[in-house]
């Protein structure tokens, strides 16, 4: 099956290029950006919403990151698929988790601290709004974290790239995540994965 993941590495379309890529899987990268490429009827016809990422395999066609990465991990299993159907649950817990208690925190925060999308750089106000909007959610995964390297299991998985990768966001936006010293260890378990370095370096030059 051809497998074809869209969107600019530069965007959420990130987080289902890092799964192919740790997967060690063979697929075509079509780099469509989000503004006007993604408006297109060529797209529209792959994913109606007009934003990154989407997925074809074959005859599925998939869009929203956390589903596309829950299915490539199922379909093509290590490093990421987790067979135990409960702790699979436990990754689509925290898959949600990561998109609705900390994802439009982060991307605030990020834009403030990056002086995006027409506000000016301002780090001391943007990580107040992390600690405002996500210092709940960060204390619970840092709790979590205590005593534990991965977040589901005693590897690796779906549900730590997921998770991981929409603290992306906090890592582009160079957000201070220093109040919770286990969530920082475990984004440096993830992010010194070879998956997630060919990822960040393509991100790096789709940013250029
Ligand atoms: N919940 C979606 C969000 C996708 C999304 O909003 N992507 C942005 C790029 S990072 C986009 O395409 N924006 C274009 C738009 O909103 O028109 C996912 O996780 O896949």
């Amino acid at each position: 099956m051809a497998l074809t993941i869209y969107g600019i590495a530069f965007s959420r379309a990130f987080r289902s290029l890092w799964a192919a890529n740790e997967l060690g899987l063979d697929y075509t990268h079509v780099p469509t950006h989000f503004m006007k490429e993604s408006k297109q009827p060529d797209y529209l016809a792959v994913n109606p919403n007009g934003r990154v990422p989407a997925m074809v395999d074959g005859d599925v066609v998939l869009f929203e990151s956390m589903a596309i990465n829950l299915y490539l991990a199922r379909t093509y299993g290590a490093p990421l698929r987790i067979d135990d159907p409960v702790d699979e649950a436990r990754a689509v817990q925290w898959s949600f988790w990561g998109i609705t208690e900390l994802e439009s925190t982060l991307l605030r925060a990020m834009f403030t601290s990056l002086g995006l999308f027409g506000e000016e750089a301002d780090p001391a106000k943007a990580n107040e709004t992390l600690n405002k909007g996500a210092g709940r959610a960060l204390t619970v995964l840092d709790r979590h974290l205590d005593g534990r390297d991965w977040l589901v299991g005693g590897n690796f998985s779906v549900a730590d790239l997921n998770v991981a990768g929409v603290l992306n966001l906090a890592l582009s936006g160079r957000l201070d995540l220093s109040p919770w010293p286990n969530v920082k260890g475990w984004l440096d378990r993830c992010y010194g994965r070879p998956g997630a370095m060919k990822t960040l370096e393509m991100a790096r030059s789709a940013s250029r």
